[in-house]
């Protein structure tokens, strides 16, 4: 197995825009595949890594777009075990990633993402999450069904201003949870609304500091079927690069990502797994287009 992703560097000397952090956690017994996300994740990027064993500059080359993270700086942390949430968060609390950069957290259930947060409210004042996923993760019962309710404490968190529920769908939604979060002042997009309401959605994120959570449910489950909650139907791979890239663009700055829900013993996958690998890489892509066109 490849011990990093892309191969990047462990310990780099010089400062970086991005690292990658795996996370090792799940909040119940019949998630367990989670807390193989991240490695799974390592494995599967090695294929885009460069052929003579460098780090950077990457050249993950696509014919439409040319080479894609050529001025990208990312290093690899490694992984954060824990076995409560509590460990979790004192060990989130003390990542000392470099000043300024962008952390990629790759891997657990959806309650990780309170943790991620909470260690970004430490250096962020005013923080918007945009929350890509099938479901709104609202429900008032964080004790209980932690991944079910990870956006309402989210929502508890100080610093925290608003959240987006962004291409919700399907059945396994809960009206009294929903209507919770917009009476918190929250903004719900629901799938078949995203087309006609992206654009004031854009205007909005200019001149916010985002933290981008990104549940592998979204997507239809086509293109990511190894997931705890798969729904039918959904966002092609295609118009969910086309969504992530004008969020990435408009937002006044990216302070963070996760990629949660990624279960490696569910069925596919490899294919789910590619599609992370891929989801990041043009998320650094953008934001790298980002860093180099706002300095
Ligand atoms: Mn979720």
């Amino acid at each position: 197995m490849r011990k990093t992703f892309l191969e990047l560097e462990t310990n780099p000397l010089n400062s970086y825009d991005f690292c990658f952090i795996g996370i090792k956690y799940c909040s119940a017994d019949y998630l367990l595949g989670v807390q193989k996300a991240a490695d799974k994740v390592r494995e599967l990027s090695f294929r885009y890594a460069n052929a003579d064993g460098s780090s950077i500059p990457l050249k993950v080359y696509s014919p439409e777009e040319g080479y894609i993270l050529k001025d990208t700086r990312a290093y690899d942390l490694g992984n954060v075990c824990a076995s409560s949430l509590e460990e979790l968060e004192n060990k989130i609390f003390r990542l000392n990633f470099q000043a300024g950069c962008t952390p990629i957290f790759v891997g657990g259930d959806h309650s990780i993402t309170y943790e991620t947060v909470k260690r970004m409210a430490k250096d962020y004042d005013d923080i918007l999450v945009v929350q890509f996923d099938a479901h709104s993760d609202f429900i008032d019962d964080f004790e209980g069904y932690p991944h079910g309710s990870v956006m309402n404490e989210i929502c508890k968190i100080n610093q925290i201003s608003k959240i987006i529920h962004f291409g919700i769908r399907g059945n396994l939604n809960c009206e009294p949870a929903i209507c919770e979060s917009r009476k918190m002042g929250n903004i719900v997009i629901p799938y078949d609304k995203i087309e006609e309401e992206i654009n004031s959605l854009l205007e909005f994120l200019k001149d916010k500091n985002v933290y981008i959570t990104f549940d592998m449910d979204f997507l239809n489950p086509i293109y990511a079927p190894a997931t705890n909650c798969p729904e039918p139907g959904g966002p092609s791979y295609e118009e969910t690069i086309k969504y992530l890239k004008k969020i990435i663009k408009f937002s006044k700055k990216i302070i963070g990502m996760d990629f949660v829900e990624y279960n490696p013993d569910c069925e596919g996958p490899i294919i789910t797994g590619t599609t992370i690998v891929n989801l990041i890489m043009e998320s650094l892509s953008y934001m790298t287009t980002k860093i180099n066109t706002t300095v």
